[in-house]
C-alpha cells in the first residue's frame, strides 16, 4: 500500500502520509507524495488539497536512517517545489509534531493550520545539519529574519499558539478530530475562494545577522551546524529565492559530510537503543502506582519531584519531622521552578504537594509503595541498615532500589530476604532535571525487576542505561580513571587551569577541576580515604588535592577550591591554588601541550571504557556513549567517547597508551578489548551492530 493515501470528496482531496512510527519522509514517502500532488493537480474534481499525517503526528522529518547513504530520488526540495508550484491551493493540517522536513513540507504548502498542542520545529542543527528542504529560505519569509534565525539555530520547537502569533501558521484548529477539522477549514477556504500562494514568492526579508553570528561563533566550542545554519538563513536576505535554495543546498551538503553529523546522529539512535536489551524483551514489568523514597536530601527530593511531575504519588520518609519538612520545602522549590519554566501550572503544583506527596517519619508509611528508592547517605553500613528495615515493611513483590553512585548493590541486596527484588537506580543530580538513569542490575535481580526499572525510567522521561555492579558502575568508574590521568599530569607539572581549558576546548561543558569544585573537594577526599586500603604501591596519590582539602578549599560551597568564587560566580584562577599545588608536587618538571593533555585524558577515558564494556559492566559501547553525553558533559557532536574513539582510530589510541606506558606502565595498561579490536582493525561500532540491529 502507498504510504500516501489519496481520497477525494466534496472537491477536497485529502493526502494522508502514513509511514509509522513518525511518518518520516523516506524515499517511498517522497515518491508517493510527489505522485499524490500530481494526481491532485490533474484531478478535475478536486479544487483544494489537504496534507495531513496518519497516527499521532504530522511528519517527523526526513528519514534519519537514510543519512550517510547515497541519496535517492526524488529529493525532498523537489517534492516541496511541486507542492508550492501547484496552481490549486494545498493546505497543511498539522497535529502532534511537525519537525524538520515535516515542517518544510508545511512551509511549501499555501496555507497552514495546526491543532492545539502541536509542536513545530526545525531541529536539524541538533543532528549536525541544517534545514535542507527550503526551511532556511521559506521560514524567514513567513516569520521574519530574527525569529527564523533563532528557531533554526536553536532547533527548539514552538507551540501552535506561538506559531500563529509568529505568522508561521494561518489558523488554529479545534477539537480532537484532525480530519474533520481539516475538511472543515478546507471547505471554508474554498468558500473564501483562496488561491495558491507560494511562500517562495514572498519578498525577501531584510536585516543583518552579523552580531548574532559573532556571538554564536564565540560560544560554539567547535560545533559547526548552528553557525552554518545561520549563514544559510542570512543568504535569504541577499539572494533570490532560487539562489538562496542553491546556497542552502550547498551548505547542507557541506554539513552532511562532517564527522559532527555522524556523531550527532549516532547520539540520536544510541539514546533510543539503550532500552533495547534482549534480557528484558517481552518481559512484563511489575505495576508501579506509588513510589516510596527514603531520604529527602537533594537527591531524594529530586527523585520525588521527578516522580510527582510524572504523575506518580510519592511517600517520602525522613528520620524526623524537621528533616521531613526540609524535604517538602526542597520539593516545593523544585516544583515552583517547574511552574516558572512553564512546565507545570500552579493549580497542579498545589495538588501535587497537598495530595500526591506524603511525608512521614515512620517506615510503616512505605508499606503500600510498589517501588522504594533509598537515597540516604553514601555509606554501606547506613544503606544496609535501611535495606534491612525496608525488607521488614515493604509489601511482597515491591521493588527495592538503591540510589548509590558506586557501592556494591549485591552487598546491599544481601541483607534482605529478597535479593531478586533489589536493583540500583543511579540518578544524576539534580534528579528531576538530569535525564540519565543508570540501572544497576545486581547478581540476583529478577528480569521483571529490571524491566520495571526501564518502564519507570520511561515514565519519568529518563534515558535508562543498563550497568553491572562494580565500583562506580559505568560513568563514575570511567570518570575516576581519566580524572586520575589528569591528576598525574598536574603532579608532573601541568596547571589544573591549563587542563580545564584544553578539555573545554575539546568541547566538554567543564574541565575536571571545575567539576571538582562543583561536587566539593571533600567528596573526592572521602573517596580516596575509602579506596586507600585497596591502593596499589605504584598508585600516585593527588597530594595537591589533599593539600587544597586540608586548606579548607572545598570548592564552590566554601567560595574557594581550585578556583576563587568570592567575587566571581564563574570562578577566577587563583595564584594561591597554584602555590599549594606546587608545594604538594614532588617533581614537576614536565610541560604539556593542549594536544597532549587531550590525548592523555581521552586515552584514559576510552581505555577504561573498553574495560567496562569488556567486563560486561556496560552492555555495548553505545551505552557508554549515552552515559557520557547525559551525565558527564561530553560534547554531543562528538557522539560520545566510544564513537569519538572510532573516529580518531583505535590503533592510534593504543599507540598513545603504549607511548604513555613508557613512563608509567602501571597506570597505562591497554584494555584487552581495545587491543583486540585495534589488532583486528575493528571498531566499537561493530559491537553495537551485533547487539542492536
Ligand atoms: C530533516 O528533516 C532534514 C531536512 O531538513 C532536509 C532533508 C533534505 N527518521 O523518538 P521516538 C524513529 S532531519 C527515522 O522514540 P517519540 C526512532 O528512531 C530530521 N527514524 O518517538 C524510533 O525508532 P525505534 C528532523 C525516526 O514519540 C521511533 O521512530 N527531524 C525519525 O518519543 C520512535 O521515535 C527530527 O530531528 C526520523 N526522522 O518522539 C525529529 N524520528 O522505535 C527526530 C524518529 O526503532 N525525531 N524515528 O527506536 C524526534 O524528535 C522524535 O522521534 C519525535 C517522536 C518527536 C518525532
Amino acid at each position: 500500500m502507498s504510504p500516501v493515501r489519496y481520497a477525494l470528496s466534496d472537491r477536497i482531496a485529502v493526502l494522508t502520509v502514513d509511514n509509522p512510527p513518525v511518518n518520516a519522509l523516506s524515499q517511498a514517502v517522497r515518491a508517493a507524495l510527489a505522485d499524490a500532488v500530481s494526481r491532485f493537480a490533474a484531478d478535475e474534481d478536486a479544487e483544494i488539497a489537504v496534507i495531513l499525517g496518519a497516527g499521532r503526528l504530522f511528519i517527523g522529518g526526513a528519514d534519519i536512517s537514510e543519512f550517510g547513504k547515497p541519496p535517492a530520488d526524488p529529493w525532498l526540495p523537489e517534492v516541496i517545489a511541486a507542492i508550492e508550484d501547484c496552481p490549486k491551493p494545498i493546505v497543511a493540517v498539522i497535529h502532534g509534531t511537525a519537525l524538520g522536513g515535516g515542517l518544510e513540507v508545511a512551509l511549501g504548502c499555501h496555507w497552514r493550520m495546526a491543532m492545539p498542542g502541536t509542536k513545530l520545529g526545525l531541529p536539524e542543527v541538533t543532528l549536525g545539519i541544517l534545514p535542507g528542504a527550503g526551511g532556511t529560505q521559506r521560514l524567514p519569509r513567513l516569520v521574519g529574519l530574527q525569529a527564523a534565525a533563532e528557531m533554526i539555530t536553536s532547533g527548539r520547537p514552538m507551540t501552535a499558539e506561538a506559531a500563529l502569533d509568529a505568522g508561521l501558521i494561518d489558523h488554529l484548529g479545534q477539537g480532537d478530530d484532525v480530519l474533520a477539522a481539516a475538511r472543515s477549514w478546507a471547505a471554508d477556504l474554498l468558500t473564501q475562494g483562496v488561491v495558491a500562494r507560494p511562500t517562495g514568492r514572498i519578498a525577501a526579508p531584510s536585516g543583518d545577522l552579523s552580531d548574532m553570528r559573532a556571538e554564536m561563533q564565540a560560544k560554539s566550542r567547535g560545533e559547526v551546524a548552528p553557525v552554518t545554519a545561520l549563514d544559510a538563513v542570512a543568504a535569504s536576505t541577499s539572494l533570490s529565492f532560487a539562489d538562496g535554495m542553491a546556497e542552502e543546498r550547498r551548505l547542507f551538503r557541506e554539513l552532511m559530510d562532517t564527522p559532527q553529523r555522524a556523531g550527532l546522529i549516532h547520539a540520536f539512535f544510541a539514546e533510543r537503543a539503550t532500552a533495547k536489551l534482549p534480557e528484558i524483551a517481552g518481559i512484563a514489568p511489575r505495576e508501579i502506582d506509588r513510589l516510596g523514597v527514603i531520604g529527602g536530601g537533594t537527591m531524594g527530593a529530586g527523585i520525588a519531584t521527578s516522580a510527582l511531575l510524572a504523575g506518580l504519588p510519592v511517600v517520602l520518609v525522613e528520620r524526623d519531622e524537621a528533616a521531613a519538612g526540609r524535604a517538602r520545602d526542597t520539593i516545593a522549590a523544585n516544583l515552583a521552578a517547574a511552574v516558572k519554566r512553564g512546565k507545570l501550572d500552579a493549580d497542579r503544583r498545589d495538588t501535587l504537594l497537598d495530595v500526591s506527596l506524603v511525608t512521614a517519619t515512620d517506615y510503616d508509611a512505605l508499606a503500600p509503595a510498589d517501588l522504594l528508592i533509598e537515597a540516604v547517605f553514601e555509606s554501606m553500613e547506613v544503606k544496609q541498615e535501611v535495606f534491612a528495615r525496608l525488607d521488614a515493611v515493604a509489601r511482597p513483590g515491591a521493588v527495592l532500589a538503591t540510589n548509590t553512585s558506586y557501592l556494591d548493590v549485591d552487598a546491599i541486596a544481601a541483607v534482605t530476604s529478597r535479593p531478586q527484588d533489589v536493583i540500583g537506580l543511579h540518578f544524576f543530580s539534580p534528579a528531576h532535571i538530569m535525564k540519565l538513569l543508570e540501572i544497576v542490575v545486581a547478581r540476583d535481580t529478577a528480569p521483571d525487576v529490571t524491566a520495571t526499572a526501564f518502564a519507570l525510567a520511561r515514565r519519568l522521561g529518563k534515558i535508562p542505561v543498563r550497568a553491572g555492579v562494580c565500583d562506580g558502575f559505568i560513568g563514575n568508574r570511567i570518570l575516576s580513571h581519566y580524572r586520575t590521568a589528569a591528576d598525574h599530569m598536574v603532579l608532573d607539572g601541568a596547571s589544573p587551569y591549563a587542563i580545564d581549558r584544553a578539555i573545554r576546548d575539546f568541547g566538554f561543558a567543564m574541565g575536571p577541576y571545575q567539576v571538582s569544585d562543583l561536587a566539593g573537594l571533600d567528596i573526592g577526599f572521602a573517596t580516596r580515604q575509602r579506596k586507600a586500603a585497596d591502593a596499589h604501591p605504584r598508585d600516585r596519590a593527588p597530594t595537591f588535592a589533599d593539600a587544597l582539602y586540608h586548606a579548607g578549599r572545598l570548592g564552590r560551597k566554601t567560595k574557594r577550591g581550585y578556583y576563587d568564587y568570592s567575587d566571581d560566580p564563574k570562578g577566577r584562577e587563583d595564584p594561591e591554588t597554584l602555590r599549594l599545588v606546587q608545594e604538594a608536587r614532588a617533581d614537576a618538571s614536565r610541560e604539556f601541550t593542549d594536544e597532549e593533555i587531550v590525548r592523555r585524558y581521552m586515552a584514559a577515558m576510552v581505555n577504561e571504557a573498553a574495560r567496562v564494556v569488556g567486563d560486561g559492566i556496560a552492555s555495548r559501547p553505545l551505552d557508554v556513549d549515552v552515559v557520557f553525553l547525559h551525565g558527564y558533559g561530553f560534547p554531543r557532536w562528538r557522539g560520545g567517547p566510544m564513537h569519538w574513539a572510532d573516529t580518531y582510530g583505535l590503533d592510534r589510541i593504543l599507540a598513545d597508551i603504549r607511548e604513555f606506558a613508557r613512563d608509567d606502565d602501571h597506570f597505562w595498561q591497554p584494555a584487552p578489548l581495545l587491543t583486540e579490536l585495534a589488532d583486528k582493525g575493528a571498531t566499537f561500532e561493530s559491537l553495537n551492530r551485533k547487539d542492536t540491529k
